[in-house]
């Protein structure tokens, strides 16, 4: 039995566990933690500052900080916190208390042209736990990382702060977080778990910590960098999924063809083995994770030990999907540009109603909106723009409307950029009045409203990979008096 499996024996099972960054993924991550019955304590650790410190007092009265629609996640906060098996404390030092922290901080991308991560608030929480490890602790990184992270940065800090050795004195692992808004509970309990320690022990402990939350999910146990490249790659492949298609709805509206009617057709072909993994095209790729994570995994391989064979300086597939994901926002701002100027109308002097500022429907996660350099674009083209969004209250430097009809009036082009249900429901006639223009310009990034119906009241429609469509006649029609 190696010195780290005799500690832990000793410990005895675990029962208190700290969750550092009471996030989107720390918030659901700690109270499923509580929830379990062979757990004692969950301490939720978040620092008290200025931008985040109110989550503390609002997770202690049992209410959920985070806005968009998390079906059980406020009933469940409520539960624990009133069983006394949750708490949210800005007091780091009551890590040396606990049998196993994890962290869930974020690690977006300084610059992703050279590849430089910014891991300072992650440091900073590698730092605080480091400072108060004690023998026979497990820690676990959940948090999205380049590959090596783990068994190197995290490894060492680790052992500095604290003097003990990962593997002997406290064991280390790395369990990424698979999470989407607006399902995060049933995530963590259905996705497989990826558990990957630097070590046998590690892993073990580290199973023993995520079994107990995982309700139709089954445990996956990796090595700690094989566990990184999983999540890495895994949110890539997606992202390149998704290139694939806006690729080729780029190609269809050249063609003169409807994407989708090409997407069922080649979603058709099952079985026998062939997957058809086919997503949706659409106005661009935002949030927290495909925008990086490309970029994390292309780091790992970077500073990775061993050399890569494969032509020098030539991008690879992964950041070629990345470049086509990033034009998309581009290419609606060149069809709202064309589509106004079918009318005779430009930019500049227009008003253009954005609707949808998140970056996922449904949802006020607005991480990497594509939503943000489309509307750049129009402002600098000088457009007066308006921006829309029934869950997004705020965002630095852009004011948020949630009243549709205030956005709308007197717009000459609307533009969809997240697909809300709400704007499924979006009605032609309705439009057309509060815009009180003859022909408003409707431009549908997602997909959401039927072309027909707003062509025939006179708009002039564009959708991305609608090329059946997008050089429709315009009906044109006196202005409906407001
Ligand atoms: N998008 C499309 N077309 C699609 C799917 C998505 O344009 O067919 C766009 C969305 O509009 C959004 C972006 O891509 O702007 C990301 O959407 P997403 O559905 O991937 O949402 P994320 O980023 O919150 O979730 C991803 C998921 N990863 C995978 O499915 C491999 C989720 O499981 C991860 O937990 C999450 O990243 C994460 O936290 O890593």
């Amino acid at each position: 039995m190696s010195k780290l499996e005799k500690l832990l024996k000793e410990r005895g099972p675990i029962k208190k566990i700290g969750v550092l960054g009471m996030g989107y993924v720390g918030i659901p991550a700690a109270v499923l933690f509580a929830d379990a019955p062979c757990f004692e304590k969950v301490l939720g650790f978040q620092r008290n500052s200025k931008s985040s410190g109110y989550k503390i007092e609002m997770l202690n009265r049992g209410e959920s900080p985070l806005k968009g629609e998390e079906p059980g996640l406020e009933e469940l906060i409520g539960k624990v916190v009133k069983a006394g098996k949750f708490e949210c404390t800005p007091d780091f030092s009551r890590i040396s208390e606990l049998d196993a922290v994890t962290l869930a901080i974020q690690t977006p991308f300084a610059n992703p042209k050279d590849l430089e991560p910014d891991f300072s608030a992650l440091i900073d929480g590698i730092r605080n736990v480091g400072k108060y490890l004690r023998p026979g602790m497990l820690v676990v990184l959940e948090s999205t990382i380049t590959p090596g992270t783990t068994e190197g940065m995290a490894k060492q800090i680790l052992e500095e702060e604290s003097g003990l050795k990962a593997g002997e004195d406290f064991a280390l692992a790395h369990a990424p977080e698979r999470v989407m808004v607006g399902r995060l509970l049933k995530n963590i309990r259905e996705h497989d778990r990826i558990v990957g320690g630097i070590d046998e022990a590690s892993t073990k402990r580290a199973v023993e910590l995520y079994s107990p939350v995982l309700t139709v999910g089954q445990v996956i146990p990796m090595s700690a960098t094989a566990a990184e490249v999983t999540k890495t790659a895994e949110n890539t492949f997606r992202d390149l999924q998704i290139a694939a298609i806006n690729q080729l709805a780029l190609y269809c509206e050249a063609m003169g063809i409807n994407v989708y009617d090409v997407r069922t057709g080649v979603d058709s072909l099952k079985g026998e083995g062939i997957t058809r993994a086919v997503l949706w095209p659409g106005a661009g790729v935002g949030g927290h994770c495909l925008t990086k994570d490309t970029y994390h995994l292309e780091r790992g391989v970077k500073i990775g030990k061993g050399e890569l064979d494969y032509p020098e300086g030539a991008d690879s597939i992964y950041v070629l999907a990345r470049k086509v994901n990033d034009f998309m926002p581009a290419h609606m701002y060149n069809l709202t540009v064309a589509a106004l100027e079918r009318l005779g109308k430009k930019m500049d002097g227009s008003k253009v109603a954005m609707l949808g500022w998140a970056f996922i429907k449904d949802s006020d996660d607005a991480r990497n909106t594509p939503s943000e350099p489309y509307r750049d674009l129009c402002l600098k083209a000088g457009a007066s723009v308006m921006v829309h969004d029934p869950y997004v209250v705020n965002y630095p430097g852009v004011k948020i409307s949630d009243n549709l009809e205030e956005v709308v009036r007197n717009a000459d082009a609307i533009v969809v950029l997240a697909g809300h249900s709400a704007y499924s429901s979006l009605k032609a006639d309705w439009a057309k009045k509060v815009s009180a223009k003859a022909n408003p310009v409707i431009i549908d990034g997602r997909n959401v409203i039927e072309p027909d119906e707003f062509i025939g009241k006179g708009f002039v429609y564009k959708g991305i990979g609608r090329g059946d469509k997008n050089s429709h006649k315009i009906k044109l029609r006196a202005a409906t008096p407001p």
